[in-house]
């Protein structure tokens, strides 16, 4: 396999470090559950995985959509597009709407205006990466793990044309010129 081209960003330690502060930081403000937490898929699998673990007494409900802007592409198209809806009601609940990354905040506005129409008692957003810099539509953000600059990031969840979700670190790919097969070049072609 061809190491992929990547500097590391956030260790696996920093953010072991930092979902655990968010983790209290969340269970001080929500002292009666149950806390309805969404997590967005698909990149938001890993965060979603550390943060309940990381909860020592708040009664939580962990849920899943999936939302998707990117496509194979860097940027995002702009058109957000629900791919899986939730499968319970969340009227009069809390709601903590859990991603990995507020980029254009595209994703973001769609769902807070999908899921507050729904009547949740409350509806805030935690979100481990937050690149300020590249925002779009303004979107509030009660938590935030890591401010990062407009760089393209993955790892520890987030894809480039679904490559590099399990790095342990969040990482800059620094080399993403696509190959002949469309495959970021950091591959080889013998791994496709
Ligand atoms: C990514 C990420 C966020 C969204 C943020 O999802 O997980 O949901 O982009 O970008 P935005 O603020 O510009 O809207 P993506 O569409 O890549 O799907 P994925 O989670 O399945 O990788
Ligand atoms: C979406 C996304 N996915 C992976 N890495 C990034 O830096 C991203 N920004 N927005």
């Amino acid at each position: 396999m061809t190491a992929p081209a990547t500097r590391v960003l956030l260790s696996a330690a920093q953010i072991e470090q930092r979902v655990k502060e968010m983790a209290r930081q969340i269970e001080a403000d929500y002292a009666e559950g149950p806390l309805y937490l969404v997590s967005v898929l698909k990149g938001s699998f890993i965060f979603m995985a550390d943060l309940v673990r990381a909860f020592e007494r708040l009664r939580v409900r962990t849920e899943f959509m999936a939302i998707s802007s990117y496509g194979t592409e860097k940027t995002s198209s702009g058109q957000v597009k629900l791919t899986r809806d939730l499968d319970v009601s969340i009227e009069g609940q809390q709601v903590l709407i859990v991603e990995d990354i507020v980029d254009s905040g595209l994703t973001l506005s769609y769902l807070l205006n999908l899921l507050g129409a729904r009547r949740p008692r409350s509806l805030a957003v935690a979100t481990l990466l937050d690149k300020p810099e590249r925002r779009v539509k303004p979107v509030e953000i009660r938590y935030t793990g890591f401010q990062i600059p407009d760089e393209f990031v993955v790892g520890y969840g987030l894809d480039f044309a679904e490559d590099y979700r399990n790095l342990r670190d969040i990482c800059v790919l620094e080399e993403i010129a696509t190959s002949a097969s469309g495959a970021p070049a950091a591959w080889s072609e013998s791994e496709r």
